[in-house]
């Protein structure tokens, strides 16, 4: 059997927490061959709590789980990370400004990327889960010189499986017949879910909906669709949001399906001509536990303009932080 890997997941004893580590713990995440170490953080007065989900995860008997390590202290719960799970941040209050927001999650995601640096696994993959998602990626990966930029990486998988699914139940295909959707930029409510190479059943997903559906339905109803969720359900996703970190770790690490992309928010090399630099959601195919951004894609001046607007709310976002001395 395969040596156990090292899974640290912070915010352990949240809402998130409680769907992801189950499932990490049963090898959704890995695959079935792999036993995993999870290494646990929250801060001090959620400690209490998370001991009962550490009962929980041990009375599951998982067979891959080698471990269970928590703590309040990163030094520790990154202690050689071969991944980790940024899901523990700040939340928007009512009344509070972008500045606000981003310093306080300056506060969790600056000594988070310090104590990456310290001592985690140079190779360490890092998905940011905990909003805003792109730009806390961007804190860490600063913080963190010593570790390759490209291992930081922010979830917008959330937003690409829900763009799959919308298309699955306007066309009455199967989810497994709906391919090579694009979630472009920000996880955020000026995201781009991008049709324009998709296929439903082999064939474009554009000539099977209506232009004025896809514009004035499609993309505001993935994008807004955390807003309804919390809506109906009086609490914000969890278990698919679990479940969407799991799909990008797992294809991250495992590879995509052959001929077939998703979406990672990936620091920006430049490509379709998004500012250097920038987590940013790509269509990215991966290999061997590598990514690369799926080039050559025909880009149209309504996809130009969608672009170019969620690149910019980054940038500002990034201006923020820079500002503030974070990166
Ligand atoms: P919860 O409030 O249930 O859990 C967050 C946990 O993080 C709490 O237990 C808290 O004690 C812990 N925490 C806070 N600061 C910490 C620190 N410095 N170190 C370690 N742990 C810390 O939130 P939950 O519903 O689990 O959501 C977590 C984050 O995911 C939020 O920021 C949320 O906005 C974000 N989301 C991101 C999504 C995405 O697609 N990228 C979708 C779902 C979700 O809204």
């Amino acid at each position: 059997t395969k040596p156990p890997v090292r899974v640290t997941v912070t915010g352990a004893a949240g809402q998130i927490g409680y769907s992801l580590l189950f499932r990490i713990a049963a090898g959704d995440m890995l695959g079935k061959d792999q036993p995993v170490i999870l290494q646990l953080l929250e801060i001090t007065p959620a400690l209490k709590a998370l001991s009962g989900v550490v009962m929980e995860l041990r009375d599951c008997a998982f067979p891959l789980l080698a471990d269970v390590v928590t703590s309040d202290d990163p030094m520790v719960a990154f202690k050689d990370a071969d991944y980790a799970l940024l899901v523990g941040a700040m939340p928007r209050k009512a009344g509070m400004e972008r500045g606000d927001l981003l310093g306080a999650n300056g506060g969790i995601f600056k000594p988070q990327g310090e104590a990456i640096n310290a001592v985690a696994k140079k190779d360490i993959k890092v998905v940011v889960v905990g909003n805003p998602a792109n730009t806390n990626a961007l804190i860490a990966q600063q913080n963190a010189p010593d570790i390759d930029p490209r291992q930081f990486t922010a979830l917008v998988r959330l937003d690409h499986n829900r763009a799959v699914s919308q298309l699955a139940e306007k066309t009455g295909a199967a989810v497994k017949d709906i391919k090579n959707i694009t979630i472009w930029g920000n996880h955020s409510s000026t995201q781009y879910p991008d049709l324009s190479q998709a296929t439903v059943g082999g064939q474009p997903a554009l000539d099977q909906v209506e232009r004025e559906w896809y514009e004035g339905t499609y993309i505001p109803t993935v994008a807004k669709r955390g807003a309804a969720i919390i809506e109906a359900r009086g609490a914000s996703s969890a278990a698919s949001a679990a479940s969407a970190a799991i799909d990008h770790i797992r294809d991250w690490a495992l590879g995509t399906p052959e001929g077939e992309w998703t979406s990672m928010a990936i620091p920006s090399d430049g490509s379709y001509g998004v500012p250097e630099g920038l987590i940013y959601g790509f269509p990215v195919r991966c290999q061997d536990g590598k990514y690369e951004i799926v080039q050559g894609l025909e880009v149209s001046d309504f996809s130009r303009g969608k672009m170019d607007a969620t690149a910019q709310e980054l940038q500002e976002e990034r201006d923020e932080v820079r500002k503030l001395g974070l990166v």
